[in-house]
């Protein structure tokens, strides 16, 4: 039987691997449709708003890459618990996703003098402030269980996984750049040893981005 869900984006982490990490933790069955470049032209007309990711599901459609991720959480479980703790999953979310596109900027800029300042004025402020930021979110909504936000792991500790994660793929960090982070450490070090999850990391395909 086909999986219900189809998520189609290009062969690449970028703007899609948030929601491929939230279906391999949950478990959930998806089809991974990478489609290149070549074929985008004729798709693009038919999608909600011009761009990719998509996800299918039940003869619908739905757009914008954590609309799908946040849609996604909610139904597997892992949004949060109750209004507020959600909206602090989501802020977490809405922090790593800025992040994420200081990252993308950064791989794709063709201008070599500004990639560098750019990456520069990531890695010694932007992404510290960042990190010192989420180190007090994990200090006032964490339970000291190495999750963000309550007891229990959220999609918000995958945001900030998948932003890191690129950041290190990209080659902009390593990932003893977080070892003065220890709350973030531990996430990573958590995240590590959840089986679906570690199971995908190592099996994923390897893309350029
Ligand atoms: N805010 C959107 C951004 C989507 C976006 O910019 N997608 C790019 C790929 S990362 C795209 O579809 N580019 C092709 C195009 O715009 O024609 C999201 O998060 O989903």
């Amino acid at each position: 039987m086909p999986a219900r869900y189809r998520l189609t984006y290009f062969n690449g982490r970028a703007r899609a691997e948030l929601i491929r990490l939230i279906f391999h933790t949950a478990g959930e069955e998806f089809e991974d449709n990478r489609i290149d470049t070549g074929s985008w032209g004729q798709l693009k007309p038919n999608t909600p708003f011009g761009a990719l990711p998509i996800l299918e599901f039940d003869g619908l459609a739905l757009a914008q890459s954590l609309a799908i991720a946040r849609f996604l959480a909610r139904e597997f479980g892992i949004a949060g618990k109750g209004r507020y703790e959600e909206a602090v999953v989501d802020s977490i979310v809405d922090t790593a996703n800025d992040i994420l596109g200081d990252i993308i900027k950064i791989i794709f800029n063709e201008d070599d003098k500004l990639k560098k300042e750019n990456q520069k004025k990531f890695v010694e402020n932007i992404l510290p402030f960042t990190l010192n930021s989420l180190e007090n979110i994990f200090h006032k909504h964490g339970k000291g269980q190495s999750y963000a936000v309550g007891n229990d792991l959220t999609y918000a500790d995958l945001a900030i996984f998948n932003a890191l994660d690129q950041a290190v793929q990209a080659g902009i960090v390593n990932w003893q750049y977080f070892d003065k982070y220890p709350n973030i450490s531990s996430l990573l070090r958590r995240l590590e040893d959840t089986p679906r999850l570690a199971g995908y990391l190592k099996t994923r395909p390897h893309t350029p981005y």
